[in-house]
């Protein structure tokens, strides 16, 4: 799992996501050692009348302490099965459902043998055992339990920073620049729209999905621009490339394909073009335009250069053909 893979403008409005999850909102996750430390200093601060009492208190308050911890973390996640496709093709592509999966599995089954040990400890002590005894074993039981799911604990805290990532969208038209690495898409979309992301002058620049928000002949679009794409097919995709199938399968109403004619990217103009059918052949609305007209003279189809800022307004025009019906 990498890192902050997806990428949202610092300046975009907040919008309403239509999920019934708010991925910002999940919970960050205490590792083993915090959480083990948590509760024992929790059931450090409870009294009792005796001895005996004292020491119920403490594994009832472990009972609660752990009960509501395991319970606030899996209720922050959702039914992924049930999310739009878009966002459940997305987490999985990024972090993985079955991983999720697998390590809210490991935190029920690590809560229910906790309780298990807890009742087990009291009624010990009602049972006339020594209170200190059981309390030193059930403790370090429940250290030895939260301990073997430490990995998914981890796990899960790194998910959740990957996923508060993920960008919301708007019922604003969407416009999604693809094409190959290094033609020029980030900084045709930093030109059309609000978010700025890098652009760097080597392949597989950008990593993320990045959305931006735009004004194009006073109607509101969303200009999401995409990590660069090989000519290859899908099982061979890497996990950045297939961020960018996502968002051409399930968020484009207009796709922007950026050809870069003087090759300067890196890659020839027969395996752009080869890309360029492909993607026609399966998406709507694939319209190519050239970049970088400030180095080429190639004028057979709209080209615009971000330097000079030759073409733009006939790109904005492009788009604003291609959404007029849209939403
Ligand atoms: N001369 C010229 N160079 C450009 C133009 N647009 C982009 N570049 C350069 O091309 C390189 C790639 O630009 P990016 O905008 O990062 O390209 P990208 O398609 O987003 O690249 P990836 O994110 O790696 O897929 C950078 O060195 C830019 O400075 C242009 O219109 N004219
Ligand atoms: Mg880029």
């Amino acid at each position: 799992m990498e890192d902050a893979e997806i990428g949202r403008g610092e300046t975009e409005e907040e919008v309403s996501l239509d999920l019934c999850f708010n991925p910002r909102k999940l919970p960050t996750v205490l590792t083993a050692e915090e959480l083990v430390d948590k509760a024992f200093r929790r059931a450090k601060k409870v009294s009792g009348r005796n001895k005996k009492e004292r020491a119920i208190n403490k594994l009832s308050t472990l009972s609660n302490v752990f009960k509501d911890y395991f319970g606030r973390i899996i209720s922050s996640h959702p039914s992924y099965q049930n999310l739009p496709d878009f966002y459940r093709e997305l987490i999985d592509v990024v972090v993985g459902i079955g991983n999720l999966r697998k390590s809210l599995g490991a935190l029920a089954w690590a809560d229910t043998k906790i309780q298990a040990l807890i009742s087990k400890g009291i009624r010990e002590i009602k049972g006339g055992k020594n209170p200190d005894v059981v309390i030193r074993s059930t403790y370090g039981r429940i250290s030895s339990v939260v301990n073997q799911i430490g990995k998914n604990l981890e796990f899960l805290n790194r998910a959740k920073n990957v996923m508060r990532e993920i960008p919301t969208l708007s019922n604003d038209p969407v416009v999604v620049v693809a094409g190959y690495p290094n033609v020029g898409k980030s900084s045709l979309v930093s030109i059309l729209s609000t978010v700025k992301p890098e652009v760097a002058s080597y392949p597989f620049t950008t990593k993320k999905i990045f959305v931006g928000r735009g004004e194009i002949n006073r109607r509101k679009v969303q200009i999401i621009d995409t990590p660069g794409l090989l000519d290859r097919p899908l099982h061979k995709r890497n996990k950045i490339e297939r961020k960018a199938i996502l968002c051409l399968k399930y968020l484009a109403d207009c796709i922007i394909f950026v050809i870069d004619p003087t090759e300067t990217c890196g890659y020839s103009m027969e395996s752009q073009m080869s890309l360029f059918h492909e993607l026609r052949k399966e998406f709507h609305s694939v319209i190519p335009v050239y970049s970088k007209t400030d180095l080429h003279d190639l004028r057979d189809k709209i080209g615009f250069s971000s330097v000079t800022g030759e073409g733009i307004e006939e790109i904005k025009g492009l788009i604003h053909e291609c959404i007029r019906d849209k939403r």
